[in-house]
């Protein structure tokens, strides 16, 4: 296998000026004539080949200057082809043929329920015609394309469409051009029939923007709130940042397979209909407002990645790490920056922190890969979107906004690198970020510690702060970051008390308002009149991508789990809070002692449940325990049955000991009648849904019934959902019928299908693994479509530990028949299953024994993807 290196970076040696193509399609013939301008660079030598790449493709012709070439003309490669001494400047013409029908990779040009599109990110272009498939190689595309009139009413491409007209035989043609240079990624078409919603958007300076979203014949309804969404994003990125839209047209296209959420192609994007379909019958609360920030993620990459782009795939996260903090920023000013700041933090903890203490661990901007499809991971996406953050940290939002503006004027319509976004962060400040830069190179979580020394006498609190970093895969050791810890005191009344930072020594650590600025290995800072009842409130707002341990009393942490003026470390406190009784009963587990915690927790849950002052979201955040996935990134080993065990009795405790509040605030707060979906009904919603989850957890008649009630009354898929899920979790002996009618009224909703078989597959009984055996079977399946892979067996492997980590090993052998299964339909999907086995090392001998007997049967398969090969190998090294 290859690997590919970042340090082996070298410019294209020509450039392609215009790139011509016209499709002629059909399932298992389509046609593509390409014809290229191409001109050598002025430092290269005569005789250097022009390489192309190209997968997948039958060669039909090929002609420089109109002159077909000869077998001498050219040297054909598994995955392309070099064009031998060709002249300074040409024009390139090939013709190959695909089957777009049998591409069941869905990357390249494929077909989706009849209709065509295409996915070209990473590297997908290659499999649709002969070109420099890479991000530094931009160009303008002009686009025809020829189908059958009645089946493909629609030919859609990027840009503006310049020509359209009928054919003979019944065939209708349609050209479109995009002004604006781009790589090949970025190119898409669609062909097919659709519904189609129009609508129109005024940018700041007057233009008018058509938009257009088209979906599956009959789902018009349910694309509302996704134009909604895209104008809103449309705004708030001219209101925030300045940032105006640039063609006359922006369309969507929702198509039911996808390997990803969505993709940011120039005019035109294409969605999985996940992030587009929504009403109040088929989705929740939570998928609404996945749909809005999805949209706003992909419309943002017009100036995140489109306009200004990656020199290679090594930094990948310069546009989507940026994107993802564009879009989390979105969705906050959208809804609520508390509770939008915990979701986001709740992802790098049970899945970021996942990755980098396992063996795919990388830094945002990675040194290697073997697929590159491997990388669009956790940890470029979303650390590198808390890399963002913590510029604006530094920098303050305006100094942040500086910096953005210089990365434009600079970078407009380049491919650029990291390093050039990092120096215009520099250069627009005036700021140092030499060491900053250490957060793109090494990988891994540090960690940091404080310890705290009161001097009563002087009412001076000193801090020492220590941070480390644990190897990973080919990085032993590693340098200090720059680490901004975001520090609150708070007093014996619950105020924040006023920070007087007081330098002490040289090596103090340097503060600006509420950031300690951690620069090295260790250091310590002192704070001036701070009153003898303190608490300290740290790494407030999560304001860096790190493990925190402070040995907070079990009475600090209830205090600030009441009082902490930071949504985001209140939150915090109640989770360390319930994380420590789950740890403290695993170890009474282990002794073999009778279990039993300090009752003060449930008090503490209590007075947060009636604290009148919070919202609903908030509070089903913060009475919550943690999930399994999150707990397992807290320690270094573990015994998984006890872990399930202690947080199982940590819920039914709770659950008994506050029996009565939760029903009288379910009651409260769950609404029948009219559905409303502002932000005081959706928080509604979400904390009954809590109160609900905790009755369930009693076994008891009554809140079955009570669950039955809330599903058969329903008129909106939260309240749906989350019953039907509680009452398929439980153990009410009626539960397979309730599922089933539910499957029966929705089986011609295919997102609420998929919703369903996620909830069957993670059901935690022991009858699990054998009703998602059958499932496979169901008429609902289908192991070709990517969403219901990831319902039925992704849900299974991330969402059920109990199941998933059997001490019979079935739930490993179940996975890793399924990838055995898909890595030759769908190699990208495949891989990302394999990567449930990453963290096979933290679990008892018997279950490591297992999982890697997986893994290397998974290793030995015949014709095995690069995909599924590159997270397997690293899995075992
Ligand atoms: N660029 C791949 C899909 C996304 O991140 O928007
Ligand atoms: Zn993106």
């Amino acid at each position: 296998v290859q690997v590919h290196y970042r340090s082996d970076y070298r410019p294209y040696p020509y450039d392609i000026e215009s790139v011509y193509l016209a499709f002629d399609l059909a399932p298992n013939a389509t046609v593509v004539d390409t014809t290229l301008t191409i001109q050598r660079k002025a430092d290269v030598a005569s005789n250097e080949p022009l390489r192309l790449d190209g997968v997948d493709l039958e060669l039909l012709s090929i002609a420089i200057d109109g002159e077909e070439l000869g077998q001498e003309g050219y040297r054909s490669f598994d995955d392309g082809l070099e064009v031998l001494n060709p002249p300074k400047r040409f024009t390139l013409t090939t013709k190959v043929k695909i089957s777009p029908d049998t591409n069941t990779s869905l990357e390249g040009l494929y077909l989706s329920s009849g209709k065509y599109c295409t996915q070209c990110e990473a590297e997908g272009f290659r499999k649709i015609t002969f070109y420099p498939d890479r991000p530094d190689v931009m160009s303008t595309f002009t686009v025809r394309i020829e189908a059958d009139a009645e089946q493909f009413p629609h030919l859609l491409s990027n840009g503006n469409r310049i020509e359209h007209g009928d054919l003979e035989t019944g065939k209708h043609f349609a050209v479109w051009e995009d002004p604006f240079k781009k790589p090949s990624y970025l190119f898409a078409l669609c062909a097919g029939d659709y519904d189609l919603l129009t609508s129109s958007f005024t940018t700041m300076t007057g233009r008018d923007v058509r938009l257009e979203i088209y979906v599956d014949k009959g789902k018009l309804d349910q694309c509302h709130h996704a134009m909604e969404s895209l104008k809103k994003a449309m705004k708030w990125d001219e209101e925030v940042f300045g940032l105006e839209y640039d063609l006359d047209i922006y369309m969507i296209v929702a198509v039911g397979d996808f390997n990803m959420g969505a993709m940011e192609n120039k005019g035109l994007n294409i969605f999985n209909t996940k992030y587009v379909l929504a009403s109040q019958d088929t989705a929740t609360d939570t998928d609404f407002i996945d749909v809005e920030a999805v949209i706003g993620h992909e419309y943002f990459h017009n100036w995140t990645g489109n306009r200004v782009t990656c020199r290679d795939w090594f930094q990948l996260s310069l546009k989507e790490g940026l994107t993802v903090f564009r879009d989390q920023e979105f969705t906050a000013d959208q809804t609520d920056h508390g509770v939008k700041r915990i979701e986001d933090v709740k992802v790098i903890r049970s899945h970021q922190f996942a990755e980098d203490a396992g063996p795919m661990a990388h830094p945002i901007r990675p040194d290697s890969y073997i697929e590159m499809n491997n990388f669009y991971t956790v940890t470029v996406y979303n650390k590198g979107a808390e890399i963002i953050r913590m510029y604006q940290t530094l920098l303050g939002r305006d100094g942040f906004k500086r910096g953005l503006d210089v990365y434009f004027e600079r970078h407009d319509g380049q491919a650029v690198t990291c390093e050039d976004f990092v120096r215009a962060m520099e250069d627009a400040n005036h700021y140092d970020l030499k060491q900053f830069r250490r957060w793109y190179s090494q990988a891994g979580t540090p960690e940091v510690e404080v310890t705290s020394q009161y001097e009563a006498d002087k009412r001076q609190l000193r801090l020492h702060l220590k941070q480390s970093c644990p190897a990973t895969p080919g990085q032993e050791e590693k340098e200090p970051f720059h680490i901004p810890v975001k520090i609150g005191l708070i007093d014996e009344l619950g105020n924040d008390i006023e920070l007087k930072a007081l330098p002490v020594s040289e090596s103090d650590a340097r503060v600006e308002g509420d950031i300690v600025h951690l620069m090295a290995g260790e250091q310590s800072v002192t704070f001036d009149e701070v009153p003898e009842k303190h608490i300290p409130s740290i790494l407030r707002g999560f304001s860096a991508p790190v493990k925190l341990r402070y040995d907070y009393s079990l009475s600090d942490l209830i205090f600030l789990f009441a009082h902490d003026s930071d949504s985001f470390n209140r939150w915090q406190a109640g989770q360390e809070l319930f994380s420590r009784v789950i740890f403290d009963l695993c170890e009474q587990l282990s002794d073999g002692i009778e279990l039993s915690f300090d009752e003060s927790v449930i008090n503490a849950a209590k007075n947060l449940l009636d604290d009148s002052g919070l919202d609903g979201q908030f509070k089903s955040l913060a009475l919550t325990i943690p999930g399994v996935s999150t707990l397992i990134e807290q320690v270094d080993s573990i015994n998984i049955d006890h872990l399930i065990t202690a947080r199982q009795f940590l819920k039914r405790r709770l659950a008994e000991e506050l029996e009565l509040d939760w029903l009288l605030h379910y009651q409260t707060n769950h609404h029948i009648g009219d559905f409303e979906q502002d932000k005081g009904s959706v928080a509604k919603r979400a904390i009954a849904g809590t109160c609900l989850c905790y009755l369930m957890a009693l076994e008891k008649d009554d809140a079955y019934q009570l669950a039955l009630k809330q599903l058969n009354n329903a008129n909106n898929m939260t309240d749906a959902s989350t019953a039907l899920q509680l009452i398929v979790h439980s153990n009410y002996s009626e539960k397979m019928k309730v599922a089933e009618a539910f499957y029966q009224k929705w089986q011609n909703e295919e997102l609420v299908v998929n919703k369903w078989l996620a909830i069957m597959a993670t059901d935690p009984s022991d009858e699990t693994i054998d009703r998602i055996e059958s499932l496979l079977d169901h008429p609902s399946f289908e192991l070709k479509n990517p969403n219901k892979v990831r319902s039925l067996i992704g849900a299974f492997t991330g969402a059920n530990p109990s199941q998933f980590h059997r001490a019979d090993g079935r739930g490993y052998e179940y996975l890793a028949r399924q990838i055995k299964a898909l890595y030759a339909i769908n190699p990208q999907v495949s891989a990302r299953l394999t990567g449930a086995f990453n963290r096979w090392r933290k679990f008892d001998s018997e279950r490591q024994l297992k999982m890697q007997q997986q893994l290397q049967e998974i290793l030995s398969m015949p014709e095995l993807s690069k995909d599924v090969y590159e997270i397997a190998s690293k899995a075992l090294k």
